[in-house]
């Protein structure tokens, strides 16, 4: 591990993003279609998920390339959660990233098929990976922790939990639920298909397992803090008691001093558990740092 981490993110980044065009180029199908996948895939996301997958096999002393077909599906999955949350049936929101949203620009039904089409091709990726390291054992299971992570079991579990929260009040465990299965298991499935790739041993995966699972929770809360901060910019007063929001948040639940503590206890717990992999962890607690400060 020569490279700084920025340097290391900086690289693979570009990477995946033009391994995201390229296959975008190569797609045939219709214009609108394939416009709208390229719209939300190049609308400007940190990548998190992908650089989580790469560090993960750079801890493995592996080549973090061999990782670039499952690191854009990873995406892929995470961008049409995205077009699909945005939509009049779920969020309702005009814009991501600060961008018009999908459905805006290219209407309903597209920015629908858009996700589905993005979902889709995530699983062809990574089954026709070519690489001769990659078995056709690692493939599959890679294909099973994907769905698991991506379907009814993971994020879109989560998804549905958390529109029936919506304007009642729920207790830590509801909200831990929603979030360990709404955002934690694709980042936890980014660390995991790295350690699949890796070919790793299973006491080492659930260690990882772990990790992942405090990070996802840090994630969230890390999300909660922000958003809370930027409605009380907005508004120039203190936000965050019941009256003033119906959706459960950590800080509506833990007080905007107790999520920050939930937050430092989680990234410690998840530096903890790297730390018992014994494995070259530099840029996982890299990227674990950057979640507890980020701010966007
Ligand atoms: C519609 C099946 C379905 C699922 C949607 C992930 C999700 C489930 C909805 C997103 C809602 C949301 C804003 C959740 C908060 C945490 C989160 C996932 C933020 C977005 O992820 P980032 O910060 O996004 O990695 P960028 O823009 O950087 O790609």
């Amino acid at each position: 591990m020569g490279e700084t981490f920025k340097e290391f993110s900086k690289q693979y980044k570009e990477l995946l993003e033009s391994n995201l065009r390229a296959e975008m180029q190569t797609l045939e199908t219709p214009q609108i279609l394939k416009d709208a996948m390229i719209y939300s895939l190049e609308a400007g996301g940190k990548r998190i998920r992908p650089l989580l997958l790469f560090a993960t096999l750079a801890a493995f002393n592996k080549d973090p390339k061999m990782g670039l077909e499952t690191a854009s599906a990873i995406e892929m999955v995470h961008t049409y959660s995205l077009i699909h949350d945005d939509l009049p049936s779920m969020d309702d929101d005009d814009l991501r990233r600060g961008k018009p949203t999908n459905h805006k620009v290219f209407g309903e039904a597209a920015a629908i098929l858009a996700g589905d089409a993005l979902l889709t091709y995530s699983f062809q990726l990574i089954s026709t990976i070519q690489s001769a390291q990659t078995t056709a054992d690692t493939k599959l299971a890679l294909i099973a922790e994907f769905a698991k992570a991506a379907g009814a079991e993971g994020m879109v579990g989560g998804q549905v939990a958390d529109m029936q929260g919506e304007e009642k009040q729920l207790n830590l465990e509801e909200l831990e639920y929603i979030h360990v299965h709404k955002t934690g298991k694709l980042l936890a499935y980014s660390v995991i298909a790295g350690a699949l790739l890796a070919e790793a041993d299973d006491s080492l995966i659930d260690k990882l397992r772990s990790f992942s699972f405090h990070l996802g929770l840090a994630f969230q809360i890390r999300d909660d803090i922000l958003d809370l901060e930027g409605t009380e910019e907005m508004i120039g007063k203190p936000v965050g008691s019941d009256e003033d929001n119906h959706k459960s948040t950590y800080p509506s639940l833990l007080s905007m001093e107790g999520a920050k503590k939930a937050l430092e206890e989680h990234i410690s717990a998840a530096k903890k558990y790297l730390k018992e992999t014994a494995l070259d962890t530099a840029y996982l607690e890299d990227i674990t740092d950057l979640i507890a400060v980020r701010d966007n």
